[in-house]
């Protein structure tokens, strides 16, 4: 008999994958963590009834939510992530000796055991030296550091149930403040079809506490619309240019399949739909 997965994304519309199998079904304190096996893009990690990622285009998501703001920024060393307890972040971040240390602040212990036991090269490097796993409220821990990190990088699940308070003026206030006088911040923010209202207010916020912001997207075929946006809010570094330091590095050896410096300047360049939601 076939097997599917459902989920149902906005009420009136959802994605439907084919599965092999359930590897795991558990319920921590703060959400239902699921792992299937699917026939088209390999295991696949859903927390709370929603598509985190599957082994088969993870790249993406983690590739464009750590090498923007990486590349943007100037001298990146001090890396800040709340969320992300899968370790996709972290690997990407690594992937760069620039970066010396970071901090992953992750609500639920047990996606960083899940993560680790069925998707072992995504969480490849959360035991790194360089890491600290920090099993805490990511909004309470923002509010006890001041002027301590280069990026914060927001990998969240959607803004509802353990979320929810990510995606608020006050926490993005915390956020500056707990960024250096150069520092970047950058959020996952859901989709341009069916997260308009989000959308437009995350960029009204971040537009009033930063310098800078700006908006750009990726294509994820396993998240509602495929059409997935990304928040950054830049205190001196404009977030769309390759930061003249790495100009001319070369990323044949960091194992990319979306990211390259075409793409990041290109993924700021909105359909006109978007840029309407902005304004
Ligand atoms: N973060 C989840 C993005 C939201 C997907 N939403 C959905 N399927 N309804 C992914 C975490 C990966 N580190």
């Amino acid at each position: 008999m076939e097997a599917w997965f459902f989920e149902n994304q906005t009420g009136n519309f959802g994605i439907k994958i084919r599965i092999k199998s359930i590897l795991y079904h558990g319920k921590s304190d703060f959400q239902e963590i699921s792992v299937y096996d699917t026939y088209e893009f390999g295991k696949m990690l859903v927390l709370d009834n929603a598509v985190m990622f599957t082994d088969g285009n993870e790249f993406i998501y983690h590739e464009m939510l750590s090498f923007i703001p990486l590349f943007a920024h100037k001298k990146p060393e001090n890396i800040l992530i709340i969320g992300g307890g899968d370790g996709g972040i972290i690997r990407e971040c690594l992937k760069n000796n620039f970066v010396k240390h970071i901090d992953l602040v992750e609500i639920d212990g047990e996606v960083i055991e899940v993560s680790k036991k069925f998707f072992p090269q995504i969480a490849s490097q959360i035991d790194n030296k360089k890491v600290s796993v920090k099993l805490e409220d990511g909004i309470k821990y923002l509010k006890t550091v001041n002027n301590i990190y280069d990026i914060i990088i927001i990998d969240s699940t959607d803004p509802v149930g353990p979320a929810e308070g990510l995606f608020t003026k006050d926490f993005y206030e915390s956020a500056y403040n707990a960024l250096k006088e150069d520092g970047m911040f950058v959020a996952q923010t859901e989709s341009p079809f069916f997260n308009k209202k989000l959308i437009k207010d995350v960029n009204h916020i971040i537009n009033n506490i930063y310098k800078i912001s700006m908006m750009y997207y990726a294509m994820i075929p396993v998240y509602p619309s495929g059409l997935w946006s990304f928040t950054v809010g830049s205190k001196k570094y404009q977030p769309n240019k390759i930061n003249e330091v790495y100009k001319n590095i070369d990323l044949s050896s960091l194992d990319l399949k979306y990211y390259s410096h075409e793409i990041h300047i290109s993924s700021f360049i909105l359909p006109k739909f978007i840029k309407e939601l902005l304004n």
